[in-house]
């Protein structure tokens, strides 16, 4: 069927669907339905060498403060021109906080993580709880969940921010309210009590009235998840099977999932968050997945190939990888990746799917 006839009435039929506010299926359908995804989004990396150095002019031109809110600087994917997004679904940020600044207390329905690779001495207060933030920890800020964050140390700090915003935004399901100017609790402590109560291994608090199946228990309570552990895990998966058992996804591959210790389930309803170690000499395929990703480099370094490109990445570059985009990671003298997507959102809406290798 031609759209684009010399037909003046197929003309005039198609300038009253216009004027109705109407569209016909037939001259769309492949763009409506693709044989298979075709995201807009394209493979990315934006350079730590080129960000930070942003987010230090933007600490000394720019201040941080109620309506703007946050100083955060986000990953804009080339593919998607005019929004500050680093996939349709992941909002990626460098958030930048100078010594003794506050960033200041507000809650929104998206859910958000902290992940830091460098720096010291800020404390988020999630929820009236404290959590010190410190290089290699995840820190949670589950939807609707009160937060401010305030810098005690006279440096400045610089951190990854990850939220479902575009995701969000498509399903028009933000809300957004602001706390108060003042900050709530400006202590220090080293460990939360979300840790206290929760950080614990197969420990769960017999007082707990997160029940598996209660509404609340899609958040993981716990508010940190530090670094010596992940550490610890991600050893002792190379460990285990240096020794010769299983552990590890692959050869020379440890990864870890950020679980939410009420359910096993990820740790956010809208976001998976994993870190990933590959041993020195390490080629990893993780073939293609439905949904987006967003990595970061913590240590070490090496190559990312997306659609057959390869980019060599060093400590704290990030890279996008879109919907059904063939990803692998090769490493030299070894590396540590962080990794978070949308793959709880995929699964909970039967839309996860994988092929093993570049194959459609
Ligand atoms: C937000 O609340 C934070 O709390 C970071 O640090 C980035 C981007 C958009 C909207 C809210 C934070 C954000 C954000």
């Amino acid at each position: 069927m031609d759209a684009t006839g010399a037909d003046p009435a197929l003309d005039r039929l198609y300038a009253d669907f216009e004027a109705t506010g109407l569209m016909p299926l037939w001259t769309q359908r492949g763009d409506l339905m693709p044989r298979r995804p075709s995201p807009r989004a394209v493979p990315h990396v934006w350079r730590r060498a080129d960000v930070y150095p942003l987010a230090e002019r933007s600490g000394e031109l720019v201040p941080v403060g109620r309506g703007g809110e946050r100083r955060a600087i986000a990953l804009a994917n080339p593919g998607l021109p005019g929004v500050p997004y680093a996939t349709p679904t992941l909002w990626a940020a460098i958030q930048y906080l100078g010594p003794d600044e506050v960033a200041p207390a507000h809650r929104h329905s998206q859910s958000a993580f902290r992940f830091i690779i460098e720096g010291r001495g800020v404390w988020t207060n999630v929820d009236g709880d404290p959590v010190e933030m410190r290089p290699g920890d995840v820190l949670l800020t589950p939807s609707w969940a009160w937060h401010e964050h305030h810098n005690t140390a006279d440096a400045p700090m610089t951190w990854l921010d990850g939220l479902d915003i575009p995701l969000v935004a498509q399903l028009d399901a933000g809300f957004f309210e602001f706390g108060p100017d003042e900050v709530a609790d400006r202590s220090t402590p080293h460990r939360s009590r979300a840790e206290r109560l929760w950080a614990h291994p197969g420990l769960r608090p017999v007082s707990a009235s997160n029940a598996p199946d209660a509404p609340d228990a899609v958040n993981s309570p716990l508010a940190a998840y530090r670094w010596e552990h992940t550490d610890a895990a991600l050893a002792a998966q190379l460990e285990l099977a240096a020794e010769g058992h299983p552990g590890v996804v692959g050869p020379g591959h440890a990864a870890v999932r950020f679980s939410n210790p009420t359910t096993g389930r990820d740790a956010l309803p809208t976001l998976r968050l994993e870190m990933h170690r590959f041993a020195a000499g390490t080629r990893a395929e993780f073939g293609r997945t439905v949904g987006s990703s967003v990595w970061q480099v913590f240590s070490g370094a090496g190559t990312v190939r997306l659609d057959g490109t390869e980019f060599e990445v060093v400590e704290g570059d990030m890279v996008a990888v879109p919907s059904w985009c063939p990803f692998g990671v090769v490493t030299g003298a070894g590396m540590d990746l962080f990794a978070f997507s949308d793959a709880p959102a995929f699964e909970a809406l039967h839309l996860a799917r994988r092929a093993a290798h570049d194959g459609n």
